[in-house]
């Protein structure tokens, strides 16, 4: 922003400031007309040749009119108060959709209805249309959603630094009952909600070399001889709840740079040049699909640096404009890490400081570490990633000089604490010597070395970072291990998609909890009347109805309301143990086989999720629950009281029409693998009771619901432990223990769901019976079938079920995104929140 004033935008922002009947009044007519005046002069369309989408188009168009003042007015605000801001760096986000929800955050919902209605427009189907902003995997992605929503609604000075991917998450489709992607082209009809800032652009490098220049008494490093490729801003507004502050997500998309194509194109070398221009934009053009799992590619190396880099020259950029140093550097700017993927910040943070800005080493580093927090995501080895000093050495050499000088120093310290101690040295270090691939970079190691505060996403899960993963780091440095546990955001995840239950609530107890969520606990009272549990039961149903419409669009299968809605939705991953739920149904479907006349509950079992494409257990976990559900769903002598359905291509949408729907929600992950979850809470917020292990924010969940509203069962963390401990340890072993347990497996590894493939399940087989299953999938099976039928019990009692239903809402206000930044806020970042005014 610049800093005089500019006299004709001054004036023509006065012009429309004191105009009446312009553009962004919040009045049913002025919308209207915005929609009318966007149909025909932003878009071009008559009643002739305006599609569904141009509807669309327009009605979002007209509804950013409405947010533009405020997010301006929040910029400037934000920039004359020289405000400390808050600077999330995340390789995904997740968004969904944004017209829903900017409408929902203006508070304009009932405005934008009869303006519609008006016009004869059905607006729900409108919203329909809208594509989501796929830009993420799965939970982690989604967090960073959620964080920018409560980040806005607090009205803290924030920005969202991301990747503006050509093409999200990919699309699933199911083809004979295994997985298909397509590529997700979600940029095709245009984003009503970006605005590109070429004024903004960045210069990254890449390659070439690092040249000592003495320089006085010292010495000055240059990189030189680099490919150039150029970082374009694309920013999109965070509007949030119930205030003025609109936000910035700032995403960069890669680009060539002109000069060198026409260099190359002067010495003749045209295919150099186009060869050239690919590369630069081939960095963003896909997010990569993995979840849990790193795969050391090159391109995703060039992501995260070209990410990094970017975002950190904006923010210096924006620093300079009024500081002449870097002594005030973390008193204007909080840098926080989502995992390890923009790690690169820390050594390109201190590059800069140094190589461009002459900042001495130490005060670079104490910069860099007094700005950085890390938030560290998972447990899981096979996600740490570790980039071979190779790619360093080809794409960053300066940086790999860098990082060695950041270990010399570690080291030098560790050693000093521990003298001798070369077990520690070797553990410790932020290279590890020995990889599959040469030598390579512990990135994690880096991240918490180069930064303030290191946390981890539920109490289980800070708990095993400190004795476990980060044992030796905590015990150098316990002042710098925090927990902040998760949270979801009650506008999404409740009042968007649950308008019914939220309407009903805020009759209850007013509509305070939309930003105040711990006000939930007012319901606890309702729970003793009669007709609210009649009219929270009824919605339930509703939304229950509105599903299995969705799912026999989606399907073909056709499922009752009035059956239990089980619901296991999130990333296709072994250690999530979507197999032991099949494993469960199984067992059901004998026992009904065995015996007609059981008198179950009817149950309705809804699977949905994506697999990396290359995770082949994955791919056949989604084929064993496709040719499970074939068989059942084609059975009639179950007289209903069985369904099993996998909805494709699990999404943010989708989930928004799932969590109102849902009776039961499974989250059912080994102990100690899952992180946090966060479907967990969104499910429980709309009055699902939970089958759960032991795992991340179940037990913080079950502390706050209560034992008697959750249905917790399985070994323990540290049970695990001791069971994958014992080398006698089979899968087997519960197969000859349990007769119910064998008849399951003869079923299934006799190839009775898949007669036309056989053996297609040998490899589960395999892994579940033979081998030391490290996920326990049959050493946890006896207790989960317990839980299960204390679900059924319930449930059979429709007053019990919903008074536990509606403790469940009542007692969740923990898990609000609004809590977990607050702590961010209180106990890493510092920063004031700013009230925007607007005339
Ligand atoms: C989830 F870099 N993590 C956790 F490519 N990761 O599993 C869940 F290797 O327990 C938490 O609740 C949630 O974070 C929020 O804290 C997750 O979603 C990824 O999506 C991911 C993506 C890429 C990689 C690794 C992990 C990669």
């Amino acid at each position: 922003m610049s800093s005089t004033p500019d006299r004709s935008t001054a004036a023509a922002m006065e012009f429309i400031a004191n105009t009446p009947h312009l553009i962004g009044e919040l009045t049913v007519e002025s919308l209207m007309s915005d929609y009318a005046n966007h149909l025909c002069f932003s878009l071009a369309k008559d009643r002739f040749t305006a599609t569904p989408h141009d509807k669309f188009y327009a009605l979002a168009l007209a509804v950013r009119d409405r947010l533009m003042e405020r997010w301006i007015k929040t910029q400037q605000t934000h920039h004359q108060q020289h405000a400390k801001r808050i600077y999330y760096l995340s390789l995904e986000y997740l968004m969904g959709r944004a017209l829903s929800n900017n409408i929902i955050n203006l508070r304009c919902d009932e405005l934008v209805r009869q303006a519609m209605q008006k016009l004869g427009i059905n607006l729900d189907e409108l919203l329909e249309i809208e594509v989501d902003a796929g830009l993420g995997n799965g939970g982690l992605g989604r967090l960073a959603a959620c964080f920018v929503d409560s980040m806005a609604t607090l009205e803290l000075p924030a920005m969202g630094y991301g990747l503006r991917y050509d093409y999200g998450i990919f699309r699933q489709t199911i083809k004979n009952g295994y997985q298909f992607e397509e590529p997700d082209d979600w940029l095709r009809h245009g984003n009503p909600w970006e605005m590109a800032r070429p004024e903004y652009a960045q210069k990254v490098q890449f390659g070439g070399r690092v040249e000592a220049v003495p320089v006085g008494d010292g010495t000055q490093f240059k990189w030189v001889g680099h490919e150039p490729v150029i970082g374009i801003p694309y920013d999109m507004p965070i509007v949030g709840f119930g205030c003025n502050t609109v936000n910035n997500l700032r995403l960069w998309s890669g680009k060539a740079r002109l000069e060198f194509d026409f260099q190359d194109f002067d010495r003749g070398d045209y295919f150099g040049a186009v060869e050239a221009k690919n590369a630069a934009e081939n960095i963003t053009k896909v997010l990569y699909p993995n979840n849990n799992n790193y795969q050391g590619k090159e391109l995703r190396f060039r992501q995260q640096y070209l990410f990094v880099s970017c975002s950190l020259q904006d923010i210096i950029r924006r620093y300079l404009v009024d500081n002449q140093d870097f002594n005030g550097f973390t008193d204007r700017v909080a840098i926080q890490l989502n995992d390890t993927h923009p790690a690169l910040a820390i050594p390109e943070l201190m590059r800069l400081l140094i190589d461009e800005h002459g900042v001495g080493w130490d005060q670079a580093w104490e910069t860099t570490r007094g700005a950085t927090g890390y938030t560290n995501h998972t447990l899981l080895p096979e996600a740490l990633e570790q980039w071979p000093v190779r790619f360093f050495e080809k794409l960053l050499p300066r940086h790999l000089e860098i990082l060695y000088e950041i270990n010399r120093r570690f080291l030098r310290q560790v050693q000093t604490r521990y003298p001798l101690d070369d077990g520690r040295l070797q553990r410790m270090s932020l290279i590890e010597e020995a990889g599959p691939e040469g030598k390579s970079v512990r990135m994690a190691h880096l991240a918490i070395v180069g930064s303030k505060s290191v946390n981890g996403v539920a109490a289980l899960h800070t708990r095993l970072l400190q004795t476990h993963l980060f044992r030796d780091f905590a015990e150098l440095w316990p002042e710098r291990f925090n927990n902040k546990t998760n949270g979801v955001t009650p506008r999404r995840w409740l009042l968007l998609c649950n308008p019914e239950l939220s309407a009903l609530i805020s009759e209850r107890i007013g509509d305070g909890w939309v930003k105040d969520l711990n006000q939930l606990r007012k319901l606890e009272p309702a729970i003793e009347d009669k007709k609210f549990r009649a009219r929270f039961r009824q919605i339930k149903r509703d939304n229950k109805q509105r599903l299995a419409q969705v799912i026999q669009q989606n399907t073909g299968v056709v499922v009752s309301p009035d059956s239990l809605f089980d619901v296991q939705v999130k990333r296709l991953h072994e250690y999530k143990r979507q197999m032991l739920n099949v494993f469960h149904i199984i067992m059901r479907y004998q026992r009904l086989k065995q015996n007609p006349g059981l008198d179950l509950v009817p149950r309705t079992f809804i699977f949905g999720g994506k697999s990396a494409p290359g995770y082949f257990m994955a791919k056949l976990i989604i084929k064993l629950i496709n040719s499970v559900a074939d068989v059942v769903n084609s059975d009639e002598s179950l007289q209903g009281k069985l369904k099993v359905v996998f909805v494709p291509n699990y999404r943010v949408s989708l989930a928004e029409k799932i969590m109102p729907a849902a009776d039961l929600s499974e989250q059912i992950s080994t102990a100690g693998m899952e992180a946090s979850g966060t479907g967990n809470m969104k499910f429980a917020l709309n009055g699902a009771l939970t089958v759960g292990t032991l795992d991340g924010a179940n037990i913080e969940i079950k502390e706050e619901v209560g034992d008697d509203n959750i249905f917790i069962f399985g070994h323990t963390a540290e049970q695990v432990e001791t069971v994958r401990r014992d080398p006698g340890y089979r899968g087997r072993r519960y197969y000859e223990q349990d007769e119910a347990i064998r008849g399951m497996c003869d079923l299934l590894f006799r190839n009775f769901f898949n007669l036309e493939e056989p053996d297609v399940f040998e490899p589960i087989r395999q892994k579940v019976l033979d081998g030391p299953d490290p996920f326990l999938h049959l050493a946890d099976l006896r207790m989960y079938a317990e839980a299960q039928d204390r679900a059924d019990q319930l449930y059979r009692d429709p007053e019990a079920w919903t008074r536990s239903a509606i403790l469940n809402v009542a007692r969740i206000g923990k898990f609000s995104s609004d809590r977990t930044i607050s702590e961010y806020n209180r106990e890493i970042w510092g920063i004031k929140p700013i009230h925007i005014e607007v005339s």
